[in-house]
């Protein structure tokens, strides 16, 4: 294996690119033509162009991948995450033209995407799944029957699903008829499958997941577990590892139910298997996720593991090299912690409303403790044929504590410029008294979000004051500037109520956001 082909766009592309580098291996990017000037193509050591910017047309498209990946000269394909990550046809596709699919194998990929068969498979191998059935359901009448075995509340899940669609709540037999056929047709249409199974609704659980590698070698590691209870619609925005809920006695738990799950299906490279946490500490199967994650930089800080390179040394037939011992079900242990803000083109105060346009200006985060996993740069136009992921911030300290207030402190040296972010929703969950004592589970944005959204941020008042005499004073020397005035005869005027020319557009456009951010 030499040279490698990213099959991703946007910061999962550079942080692979970057993994091939250090393994001594050529890294080769494909683009679309909205990601022309974007920093994949430029780090990587040679970029195929493979069409117009809609996703179907270009980072979908198999057979210009395969094209690209052969007529560069590239041994091995990196699927990233997301796109053709988790398609079997994808991973097979590459197979047949002979080339290393950076992944597990097809026959992985497609027992874990019928979720009802990974359910069976799990049972078989000792883990706990949530109560619930484990092949599709004929009809309504079924459902029903199996809905009350289980006891209200319950849900219905596409068997071809995961991430949320085709799921319906069911609180009691009256509306058993009505979700199944709800579920039904939105599996069959986001999915092309209708089949749909019911689980026991857990309530209040955490969402936590455990973080496994594998090789051809037969070895499997459990990496610990990541909290990311922390999600908006299915979209996680905050994660971090280890979790406040997890005693190293669970951790043992659920590493060994993780690896005994990997197994399972004969499971090689990097792997995520999802667990529901209960308040009362009993935790159930939910997924596996058959790719790297976004998340997994958490991880990485953590353990002491660079999970890419692991990947693809993994994918070249070569054994892990995961130091440290590692005890009971494979686990290593972790060290400090660390937390994961998505920095997404969203809009917090509009209901996280995707943003577009031209990222201006950005200061990067640096610094003690800090991590900037970006797939923009200032320069870059940002459209709405992506993910709305921009960049992912993480912090690593000794402890919890520390690792927020590096968190906050990064994210108050971060300025984006040209669009709103997640930024300002970060800063005020970092002060968040239930996220501080880490009273966290899948709820928590739902019952949270407002209060955070319309909390002070920290501040307050006399930083908005602050930035505001700062800058009338720029603009009132500016003008005075213009004027042939000394610094202290401007200042004797009133404002000008003209446009600084003072300091730098920049300084002043960062400055009115702040103020902004303030006020809000
Ligand atoms: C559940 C559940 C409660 N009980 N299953 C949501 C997405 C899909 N991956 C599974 N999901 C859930 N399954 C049972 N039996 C609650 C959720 C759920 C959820 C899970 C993880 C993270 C965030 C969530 C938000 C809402 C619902």
């Amino acid at each position: 294996m030499k040279r490698v082909l990213v099959a991703n766009r946007g910061e999962i592309a550079v942080r692979v690119i970057r993994a091939c580098h250090e393994e001594g291996l050529a890294a080769v990017a494909v683009y679309s033509e909205a990601d022309r000037l974007a920093p994949h193509v430029r780090d990587a050591d040679a970029a195929v162009p493979i069409g117009p910017a809609p996703s179907a047309d270009s980072y979908l498209n198999i057979p210009k991948l395969i094209a690209a990946a052969k007529d560069t000269g590239c041994q091995a394909v990196h699927p990233g995450y997301g796109f053709l990550s988790e398609r079997a046809a994808f991973a097979e596709a590459c197979t047949d033209a002979g080339l290393i699919f950076v992944g597990p194998t097809a026959a992985a990929i497609k027992a874990m995407g019928d979720k009802t068969e990974a359910r069976r498979r799990m049972q078989a191998a000792g883990v706990p799944v949530v109560p619930g059935t484990t092949t599709p359901l004929r009809d309504h009448f079924e459902a029903r029957t199996e809905a009350k075995r289980l006891g209200y509340p319950v849900l219905l899940k596409a068997a071809a699903g995961g991430g949320g669609k085709g799921m319906r709540l069911v609180a009691n037999d009256g509306e058993v008829e009505g979700a199944f056929q709800a579920a039904r047709g939105e599996a069959q249409k986001a999915f092309g499958d209708g089949a749909v199974y019911v689980e026991k609704y857990l309530q209040r659980p955490r969402h936590i997941e455990i973080q496994i590698l594998a090789d051809h070698r037969g070895r499997v590691v459990a990496l610990g577990e990541r909290e990311c209870s922390i999600q908006r619609r299915h979209q996680k925005l905050i994660e971090e590892s280890p979790s406040a809920a997890v005693s190293p006695a669970l951790r043992r738990r659920l590493s060994e139910a993780a690896t005994a799950a990997a197994g399972a299906v004969g499971y090689v490279s990097a792997g995520t298997i999802e667990f529901l946490l209960t308040p009362s500490g009993e935790f159930y199967f939910l997924e596996m996720n058959t790719r790297i994650q976004v998340e997994h930089p958490v991880t990485e800080l953590v353990y002491g593991v660079d999970l890419v390179r692991e990947q693809l040394r993994i994918a070249g037939g070569q054994a892990m090299r995961v130091h440290g011992a590692t005890g009971p079900g494979g686990q290593l242990h972790p060290r400090g912690h660390a937390i994961e803000c998505r920095i997404t083109a969203e809009d917090p105060f509009n209901d996280f409303l995707p943003a577009t346009g031209v990222l201006q200006y950005l200061r990067v985060p640096s610094g003690p403790g800090i991590r900037w996993d970006a797939g923009v740069e200032a320069g870059n136009d940002v459209t709405l044929f992506y993910d709305p992921l921009l960049a992912k911030l993480i912090a690593w300290g000794e402890t919890r504590d520390v690792a927020i207030q590096r968190m906050r402190r990064a994210l108050s040296e971060l300025v984006i410029v040209g669009l709103p972010t997640s930024q300002p929703f970060h800063l005020r969950v970092m002060e968040d008294a239930e996220f501080l004592k880490g009273e966290i589970d899948i709820g928590y944005l739902e019952r949270a979000g407002a209060r955070v959204l319309a909390a002070a941020p920290r501040a307050g008042l006399e930083r908005a004051l602050a930035v505001a005499a700062a800058m009338v004073a720029d603009e009132r020397r500016a003008a005075g500037r213009r004027d042939g005035l000394t610094a202290a005869e401007s200042e004797q005027r009133g404002p000008s109520g003209r446009r600084a020319v003072g300091a730098s557009p920049w300084v002043t456009e960062s400055r009115r956001m702040n103020l902004r951010d303030s006020l809000e």
